[in-house]
């Protein structure tokens, strides 16, 4: 089977890299050509164990190659981008139309199409069927269209791609049943036939369900610190009830998927989808709210911001709390040293200039690294060291040295 995949970033290039694994022809189409040059050495761009590997054996036996030009074969997946529109929270098709277009020279009776890109409900129906309708197809009976939503943890892509269940939502069964034909290359796990609406709404609330779980625990998170009670103990107790699982609060939520995803849902229903509306805006309000307690802790001077990324261990910083919450820093005043050791960056510096005569570090990702930090390097270049630990990553600290996290804000004065 020959496989041309549109988009080779987080989901596209791990996508592209397993079905060559499982003996396909693939194509790999971006449009930057700086990393279409570099895939063809087999040098990749984002971070992601695993991967390098399959894509350097994959090159070296002709089964992959990238491109800025799709080719003719037998599936085409789209993996674009969706952002959001500003003005509504409407899901911006844009990428995913010119993507669609950009096939059509290429595609061929018998063919299959499968969006990946998380979209709207209704997109496949209203949107994207009728620009293969207009090129002259009949959907079901010679072009089978689907949307086939990816439903993976950055920093575990390739493991999840493979055994996750997947959702095929065909416009017709027959468009199901060919998607599904695509996905059974590699995938392990169950593949579960619906209808495309349902594909994307049942994606959409994935990441909605988690979203509003978080927003609680942030909610929680405040409570406490208003009322003076540890917050990491309520959910430690609470979550020993066998059907409660309390999430953990944070910074705020970033990447591209829970907060954003929301705002499609929202952005079709908007009188009705309350909880999800009031949810994002609560996830929102946490860079406002870990500034607040920045400023309680120190009023000014330097501030060691540990973690730009929003997910740990990754390189990954797509929509994170984190550049919130420097720029309400930087605005109040304050130096700001950022220090990322998953991210390149000629602005970050290492971590001993970053903590360096700084007065408050403040962890935003929950990478390994922040665990057990070199605590002397912290005394010899922190006259009162003090960390504020976003993440409740941190396990022990010296007696010397202040920790406050969601468990003990209250302790910070009004
Ligand atoms: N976060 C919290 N508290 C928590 C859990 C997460 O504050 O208890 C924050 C994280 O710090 C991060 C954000 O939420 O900023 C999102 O992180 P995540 O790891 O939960 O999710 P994503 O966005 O990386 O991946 C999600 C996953 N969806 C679900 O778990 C329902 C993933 O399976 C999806 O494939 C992905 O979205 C996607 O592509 O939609």
């Amino acid at each position: 089977m020959k496989i041309c995949v549109i988009g080779q970033g987080y989901i596209g290039l791990p996508t592209a890299a397993l079905f060559t694994k499982s003996g396909c022809d693939v194509v790999g189409v971006d449009v930057v050509k700086d990393v279409v040059n570099n895939l063809n050495k087999g040098k990749i761009h984002i971070e992601e164990p695993g991967l390098k590997e399959v894509i350097e054996i994959a090159i070296k036996n002709g089964k992959y190659k990238a491109s800025l030009e799709p080719e003719k074969a037998d599936a085409f997946i789209i993996t674009v981008p969706t952002p959001y529109i500003a003005d509504n929270y409407s899901c911006d098709l844009s990428y995913v139309i010119e993507a669609c277009n950009e096939i059509l020279p290429f595609i061929e009776k018998g063919n299959t199409v499968i969006v990946e890109s998380t979209i709207a409900p209704m997109s496949t129906d209203d949107v994207i069927k009728p620009i293969f309708e207009k090129a002259g197809y009949t959907i079901g009976k010679d072009l089978y269209l689907a949307h086939c939503p990816e439903r993976v943890l950055p920093g575990k892509i390739i493991e999840e791609l493979i055994h996750n269940d997947r959702i095929i939502g065909g416009i017709t069964p027959e468009c199901s049943k060919k998607a599904s034909e695509v996905y059974g290359q590699f995938v392990e796990g169950e593949l579960m036939l619906t209808e495309a609406k349902t594909a994307e709404l049942s994606k959409c609330m994935e990441n909605t369900y988690r979203d509003v779980n978080i927003a609680l625990a942030n909610e929680l998170a405040k409570i406490c610190a208003e009322i003076g009670v540890n917050a990491l103990d309520v959910i430690k107790m609470a979550n020993k009830h066998p059907r409660v699982n309390l999430h953990s609060p944070g910074p705020g939520v970033g990447g591209h998927c829970l907060a954003i995803d929301p705002y499609f849902i929202y952005a079709k229903a908007p009188e009705t989808a309350k909880i999800i509306k009031l949810a994002r805006d609560t996830n929102n309000s946490m860079p406002q709210f870990v500034f607040e307690n920045i400023k309680k802790i120190t009023p000014n001077g330097k501030i060691a911001i540990l973690g730009v990324a929003y997910k740990g261990n990754t390189d990954d910083d797509r929509e994170s709390p984190a550049f919130d919450i420097i720029t309400l820093l930087e605005n109040e005043g304050y130096e700001v040293a950022i220090h990322d050791p998953h991210i390149k960056n000629d602005l970050y510096v290492d971590f001993e200039n970053a903590v360096s005569e700084s007065n408050l570090i403040v962890i935003l990702s929950d990478h390994n690294e922040f665990k057990n930090m070199d605590y002397t390097i912290i005394k010899n270049n922190m006259d009162n060291p003090v960390i504020f630990d976003t993440k409740n990553i941190v396990e022990q600290v010296p007696s010397d040295i202040k920790l406050y996290n969601y468990g003990n804000l209250f302790e910070l004065s009004n």
